[in-house]
């Protein structure tokens, strides 16, 4: 069975976790990854977080797997030559250097259209054009400039960053989206053009219910918010908490073992359709037709109290046990799952979402696998390059001599 992308070469300038998530997933659907590093150094994240001394971090290894990798000096005159053949045989670059770097490089949008007009270029910056346009940025930033931050947490305490790499990984598969649409349209057009994705704008859309939530505080409360009754609103969309976010409310509640398991909660979602096998199921019938209880409209003033009355119920059970039980009734819930359920859950093997990769020097490690599942493509995942592992076969396939090799590497130029 072929691969979705096979036959599309990309040239991966990428580095740190953005730009490499969105080529990892480009790899993964069969597209040829050549991952271009510095000489010697390599991408900066290969050594940092270490687990093991002297061997490539699982951060490297986890955001690089099916790649290629090339060493060049993309500042010396040789590397450059390099460069411009790998730009006229691949069909994308993708990019997350610093505003500018690539054009101090002397790879303007034009010098690149000139070398390959068919070359998608595809960049990650912080920002789009506006104040913030030459910052560098870094995954909080993002969520913080994304008003991500500003949303998550408690009222009464400060705003939070979140664990998922919304900024980065979220960013990523933005851009990824953006160079397969490219590649799309070049079947029609024969040209290549610039994609771009700002982390502030990936984080923003994915906060797209808060900028919702925004314009619906100009016309009163939020009542399914916290805040609602008693709280105060100000003037933009505050925390909510553990609240749904959608329109059927919902809350993290404790379950069995909480007071020594920190992830012993359950997400409760208390959905309408299913509201008296709710009652039923926490023992609570008569709030069926209590007209304080019977309509969400009449429940929303009182969701703190709900919450906590059911909460009196899951206290009870395990996570687990809740689940199984509120799965018979349809009652939308899920429990708090943590990073070492997760690792071992063996449905997730299954399904190649959680993946073990054998790598020369770390030995077996976990990682997270295609999470994008597609019929007709299959992903094998394999582990991330040694540090210009590929730089002669790569050299060779451009058409470089033996000698020629021979020569740049003594120029340091790869
Ligand atoms: N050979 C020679 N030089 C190279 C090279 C190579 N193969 N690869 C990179 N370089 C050079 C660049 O040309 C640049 O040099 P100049 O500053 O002289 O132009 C230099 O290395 C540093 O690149 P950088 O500015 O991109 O890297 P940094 O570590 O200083 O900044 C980051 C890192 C992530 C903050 C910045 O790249 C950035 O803002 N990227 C865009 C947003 C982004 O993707 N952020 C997410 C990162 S993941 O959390």
């Amino acid at each position: 069975m072929g691969k979705a992308l096979e036959g599309v070469r990309i040239l991966d300038f990428t580095h740190v976790q953005s730009g490499p998530t969105c080529t990892q997933l480009l790899a993964w659907f069969g597209a040829d990854v050549i991952k271009v590093e510095r000489p010697g150094i390599g991408d900066i994240t290969r050594g940092q977080l270490r687990d093991i001394p002297d061997v490539d971090s699982l951060y490297f290894t986890m955001l690089n797997h099916n790649k290629r990798s090339i060493t060049i000096d993309s500042k010396n005159p040789k590397g450059k030559e390099v460069l411009e053949a790998l730009i006229k045989s691949c069909d994308v670059l993708v990019e997350n250097f610093a505003p500018g770097a690539l054009d101090r490089m002397g790879f303007t949008w034009e010098r690149i259209n000139q070398l390959n007009p068919r070359m998608i270029v595809a960049s990650i910056k912080g920002f789009g054009p506006g104040p913030y346009e030459d910052c560098k940025v870094y995954e909080n930033v993002a969520q913080c400039a994304g008003g991500a931050a500003s949303t998550t947490g408690f009222d009464d305490g400060p705003p939070l960053v979140t664990g998922a790499q919304i900024g980065d990984s979220g960013t990523g598969l933005h851009l990824a989206l953006g160079i397969v649409t490219a590649l799309y349209q070049r079947t029609r057009t024969g040209k290549g053009q610039k994609v771009t994705a700002a982390m502030q704008d990936g984080v923003l859309n994915l906060c797209r219910v808060k900028l919702r939530d925004q314009q619906r505080l100009a016309h009163g409360p939020l009542k399914e918010y916290p805040q609602y009754p008693d709280g105060t609103f100000g003037e933009a969309v505050p925390r909510a908490g553990n609240a749904s976010g959608g329109g059927q409310p919902g809350w993290i509640l404790k379950c069995k073992g909480w007071e020594t398991d920190p992830n012993a909660y359950i997400y409760f979602i208390t959905q309408a359709p299913v509201w008296a096998e709710i009652c039923k199921v926490i023992g609570k019938e008569e709030w069926i037709t209590h007209p304080d209880y019977a309509k969400p409209e009449a429940r929303l003033p009182r969701l703190t109290q709900i919450f906590a009355t059911i909460e009196e119920w899951t206290k009870t059970k395990t996570k687990f046990e809740a689940m199984e039980i509120l799965n018979k009734y349809d009652i939308p819930c899920g429990p708090i799952l943590s990073m070492k359920e997760l690792a071992e859950e063996p449905s997730l093997r299954k399904t190649g979402t959680v993946v073990e990769v054998d790598h020369p020097t770390r030995g077996k490690y976990l990682s997270v696998g295609n999470p994008i599942k597609l019929s007709d493509s299959p992903v094998e995942v394999t582990r991330s390059p040694l540090l210009g592992e590929h730089t002669d076969e790569i050299l060779a396939e451009l058409g470089f001599s033996k000698e020629a090799i021979a020569a740049m590497r003594a120029e340091k130029a790869i």
